[in-house]
């Protein structure tokens, strides 16, 4: 029978935002962050062995020959001089998550890519070091390697000590994601993380501020104290995109639905008090952080206010896993 090996991951969303890097061939992040995995919106990866001497990337059963194959390309090259393996992959995948659209369908591609190559070339890594190698591939997937809440280090660390780890909160935590467009995003968050890093003038202070917003929502986490921890988020993403706007040419991720969503979350907050908090990506969705008790009421708040987006709730969900679901 042939060799295969199948994991699955999920998304992840940023409560305090990676954005920027302080070693790029390592792909270490310049700040610490904090994130929620989410269930059941993720990425699933079949690893075999290629039938040529060739890397092949094939994404719901679509070759792939585009930037997304030179990059997979790049990051198995580097596993093979950190693991000596042999031979060329075939990788397969299928998301339940839109590619590329700016709800982390690299973190959890990368993070199930990650626990296929450690069962297939039997490396036994434990989550630890598999966040690493996630990490490698791209930074947000080190994330994804846990379920619930994770912790990234940022900064100047070894490639060792830059792993995830996994977070208890007393919090029972929901996400409400409104999402306002289908299609890709215009810029990779890679090139434009590096471009904010380069431009912007705002990229040094989202830097300096960055352990100080890790610590707070750290704490918030731990104490089960929700509006300190949405406070955080809010003034995290906010800082992110202002650095962002302010990079030469500027980056925007936004579209008027975007803002729209903003200014009914600001409006829900003064109707119902502080339950609901915003965070964005790279890329125009709103994700809601809420309490799941108070989930429900935000979805039909959402739906009975803004209809041009569509609703859904996550809950936090587990982390990485194989499976025998191959891709065939
Ligand atoms: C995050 N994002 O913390 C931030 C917030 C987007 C905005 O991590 O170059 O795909 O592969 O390490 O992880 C998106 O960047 O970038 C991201 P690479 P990645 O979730």
């Amino acid at each position: 029978m042939m060799k295969r090996a199948t994991a699955r991951a999920n998304a992840n969303i940023a409560l305090v935002k990676y954005w920027g890097k302080s070693d790029a061939a390592l792909n270490i992040p310049a700040v610490p962050s904090l994130s929620m995995t989410l269930d059941e919106i993720g990425t699933t990866v079949t690893l075999s062995a290629a039938k040529d001497e060739v890397h092949e990337l094939f994404i719901e059963n679509q070759k792939c020959e585009n930037t997304a194959l030179g990059r997979l390309k790049s990051y198995l090259e580097q596993v093979r001089s950190m693991y000596e393996y042999e031979g060329f992959f075939c990788i397969k995948s299928t998301a339940t998550v839109p590619y590329a659209a700016g709800l982390a369908s690299s973190a959890s591609f990368y993070a199930a890519l990650a626990k296929a190559l450690d069962h297939y070339l039997a490396l036994d890594l434990d989550n630890g070091k598999l966040s690493t190698l996630a990490r490698l591939g791209s930074a947000s997937a080190a994330r994804s390697i846990f379920g619930g809440i994770a912790g990234l280090p940022g900064g100047a660390l070894t490639h060792e000590d830059a792993r995830a780890f996994s977070l208890a909160t007393p919090l029972n935590l929901a996400m409400v994601i409104a999402m306002v467009s289908q299609g890709q995003k215009k810029h990779s968050s890679r090139e434009a993380m590096n471009h904010t890093k380069e431009t912007s003038p705002f990229y040094r202070p989202f830097i300096n501020s960055a352990h100080d917003d890790f610590d707070h929502a750290q704490r918030a986490l731990e104490r089960g104290s929700f509006v300190e921890l949405g406070t955080t988020m809010e003034h995290s993403t906010l800082k992110m995109h202002a650095s962002m706007w302010a990079s030469m040419p500027s980056i925007n991720y936004l579209l008027p639905a975007t803002l729209e969503l903003i200014n009914l979350v600001c409006q829900l907050r003064k109707e119902h008090g502080p339950i609901a908090f915003f965070t964005i990506d790279a890329g125009p969705h709103v994700k809601i952080l809420c309490e799941n008790a108070n989930a429900p009421f935000i979805a039909d708040f959402l739906n009975k206010h803004f209809s041009a987006a569509t609703i859904r709730l996550s809950l936090p969900g587990p982390g990485v896993q194989l499976t025998s679901d191959h891709i065939s």
